[in-house]
């Protein structure tokens, strides 16, 4: 890993040197006002981290490196992760270098297996993912290097290195889970000859008559890599590491979050909400009872899954991407053209509900993808979220390869009681 090392050493020298120009010259400097409705919503639009891995900008959506959606949509995971490490798209040789490396290191550890399938049978798959690479912090080169102790400048290096070995077992874990869980528990064996999303798609062992599953599988670990530092996953990643607890611990705890309804969880959610429509008004309903439908569970107090984000406003290009998939390969199904139709009909209501509170009534990338996954025979819906994870790991790795490398500190920002906010507000 050679070049890919390189490149991310490039990088951190480069950010380096803008950290310490800004540091030296604005140091003081107000970048905004913290409100106290920062305080008690969940800090939401407060600018308050730096993340360079990627960027979201509230009407075009995710940017990695600079390049927006329909920019990178087209790539390889493998090249996403040398983008999103480094800044830069990989050349052919550093390509083949880092899928070389990638699987070299793929084989999970052996005592993960009997820990997965002791658990009980029905935990939650993201569960056993979390769990699964807890246990593999046994391995963990950082821990090791840290307590023979190595200086803090070289503590990237070794956060680089097991971010590559957690990676790389990302495929066999995964799916090793699904087929544990939801089979006879009996593992398909990697195959050598295969990428990264299609040793995910041979080792799941699905049955499906359409050849394209492992181009889908490719653009939706691509379209999941990483939506830049602040949201529930990536930022407890960060929180996590900072603290350099190594990365199997913060992937892990990253995941935890990810596996949350309002965040990761509701690919899943927004499958079951498009079923329990069809369960009650059949299979191809008109655009007026889908409204009506909505708004029930809107008055019921509910959210519409898929829909709305703490930072875009406008359509996620990642739904967009997933849409114009559908519609080369598979947009025929019932489950599909619901999906169409919520869009016709939500952003509408959304718009005025309640006074036009929700602030963005555009589909996020949930909207669709579990519909899709669900096209290529994954009809278990509670594994979605897994892998929704093991593309935001990709994020999680960089981010923080790139967080140690600039020595970032440990993240800590502090709290006040109601007493001291009413005491300055001057309302004790
Ligand atoms: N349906 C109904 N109400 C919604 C809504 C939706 N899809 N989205 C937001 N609202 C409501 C909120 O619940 C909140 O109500 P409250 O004042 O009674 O608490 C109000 O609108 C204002 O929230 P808003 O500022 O627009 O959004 P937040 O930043 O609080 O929350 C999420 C953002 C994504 C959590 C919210 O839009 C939501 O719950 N969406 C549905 C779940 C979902 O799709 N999550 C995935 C998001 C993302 F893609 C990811 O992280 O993976």
């Amino acid at each position: 890993m050679k070049k890919l090392k390189e490149n991310v050493r490039l990088r951190i020298e480069t950010q380096g040197r803008e950290i310490a120009r800004i540091l030296e010259n604005y140091s003081d400097t107000e970048i905004g006002k913290v409100t106290v409705k920062h305080l008690m919503g969940g800090m939401r639009g407060l600018q308050a981290m730096v993340c360079n891995t990627s960027y979201v900008d509230p009407q075009k959506g995710l940017f990695v490196g600079g390049f927006d959606v329909p920019a990178f949509s087209g790539k390889t995971p493998e090249e996403i992760l040398y983008l999103l490490c480094t800044g830069v798209f990989p050349k052919k040789d550093a390509l083949t270098e880092l899928r070389d490396e990638l699987a070299k290191r793929h084989e999970v550890p052996r005592h993960v297996w009997p820990l997965l399938r002791n658990l009980p049978k029905d935990t939650h798959p993201m569960t056993m993912l979390s769990m699964g690479i807890l246990a593999m912090d046994s391995q963990s080169v950082f821990k090791q290097k840290y307590s023979e102790g190595i200086p803090k400048k070289e503590h990237w290096e070794y956060t680089l290195e097991d971010s590559l070995n957690l990676i790389a077992k990302l495929p066999e874990l995964a799916a090793g889970i699904y087929r544990i869980r939801f089979f006879d528990g009996e593992l398909i064996s990697y195959a050598p000859s295969l990428d990264w999303a299609e040793n995910l798609v041979h080792m799941l062992g699905i049955e499906t008559a359409d050849s394209s599953f492992a181009d889908f599988m490719r653009l939706y670990l691509v379209l999941h890599c990483d939506h830049e530092g602040g949201n529930v996953s990536a930022f407890t990643a960060r929180v996590v590491n900072s603290a350099l607890s190594n990365i199997y611990y913060a992937a892990s705890a990253g995941l935890n979050g990810l596996a949350g309804p309002l965040h990761g969880l509701a690919n899943q959610e927004c499958l079951r909400f498009i079923q329990r429509i069809h369960d009650q008004l059949g299979k191809s309903p008109g655009k007026e009872e889908i409204r009506s439908y909505v708004l029930k569970t809107l008055d019921s107090g509910n959210v519409i899954p898929g829909y709305g984000h703490a930072v875009l406003r406008a359509t996620d290009p990642r739904f967009t991407a997933f849409l114009k998939f559908s519609g080369k390969y598979c947009d025929t199904t019932p489950y599909l053209q619901t999906v169409k139709d919520l869009y016709a009909v939500v952003p509408g209501l959304l718009k005025t509900y309640k006074g036009g509170k929700v602030a963005n009534p555009y589909p996020n990338v949930d909207a669709i993808s579990g519909t899709l996954l669900h096209y290529y025979g994954l009809e278990h819906f509670d594994y979605y979220t897994v892998l929704f994870g093991v593309s935001r790991i990709l994020g999680f790795c960089a981010q923080n390869t790139i967080a140690r490398g600039l020595n970032q500190p440990i993240i800590r920002p502090k709290s006040v009681t109601n007493k001291w906010l009413l005491d300055f507000l001057g309302k004790a």
